[in-house]
């Protein structure tokens, strides 16, 4: 319940964000192999003092080709995943790997947001205070990386439960989509195994 209300709030706030960007239409580099074929904005990470944050932002694809971005680093944690939320059946908002990481057909634009797909943060043992400024690196299946400087911000949204893959199963993340919401979502940490 309490991340449903959190969540609505959370749309607000996105959209007054939106309505108040001023539009950056240079289209400056469309940079060849090795480039980034993306132009990143309003790129911000929640501030934590440890475990688990997200990274979120508008990400363009600027280039006539299909963009996947399919992993994430930081100096800030030593793993980050690709995440979307889903809503169970039970209404609850779960968060899990994105299978097939983050696809941008050409001339798209995605937004990540709290609710929404992000960047997962964890293991982050070093705080990230307000006023941060986190370097996160986007890696494309091209081979191209992307860099954008997230400032850290308070944040009291986006807690949606994780529902990692569950153990003995291959990481949702490798399979090629085709399996999206039907056996990765099974939010209770202490059940093993519901279905064999
Ligand atoms: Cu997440």
């Amino acid at each position: 319940m309490r991340q449903q209300v959190a969540a609505a709030g959370v749309v607000a706030v996105l959209a007054l964000a939106g309505c108040s960007q001023s539009g950056s239409g240079s289209a400056s580099n469309p940079s060849p192999s090795g480039g980034c074929p993306l132009t990143i904005s309003d790129a911000w990470v929640k501030a934590v003092d440890s475990g688990m944050t997200a990274a979120f932002g508008t990400l363009k694809n600027t280039t006539d080709q299909t963009v996947t971005i399919d992993s994430a680093t930081s100096p800030a944690a030593p793993m980050l995943e690709l995440h979307e939320v889903v809503t169970g059946t039970d209404g609850a908002a779960t968060m899990q790997p994105k299978a097939g990481g983050f696809v941008l057909d050409p001339g798209t634009t995605t937004t990540l947001a709290p609710g929404g797909e992000h960047v997962m943060f964890m293991g982050v043992s070093t705080p990230i205070k307000v006023g941060d400024e986190v370097t996160v690196s986007l890696h494309t299946t091209a081979g191209a990386e992307c860099t954008m400087t997230a400032p850290a911000r308070t944040f009291t949204g986006g807690n949606e439960t994780y529902a990692p893959s569950m153990p003995g199963m291959d990481s949702p993340s490798q399979s090629p989509m085709g399996d999206m919401g039907s056996s990765s979502q099974s939010p209770m940490p202490g059940m093993d195994m519901p279905t064999p």
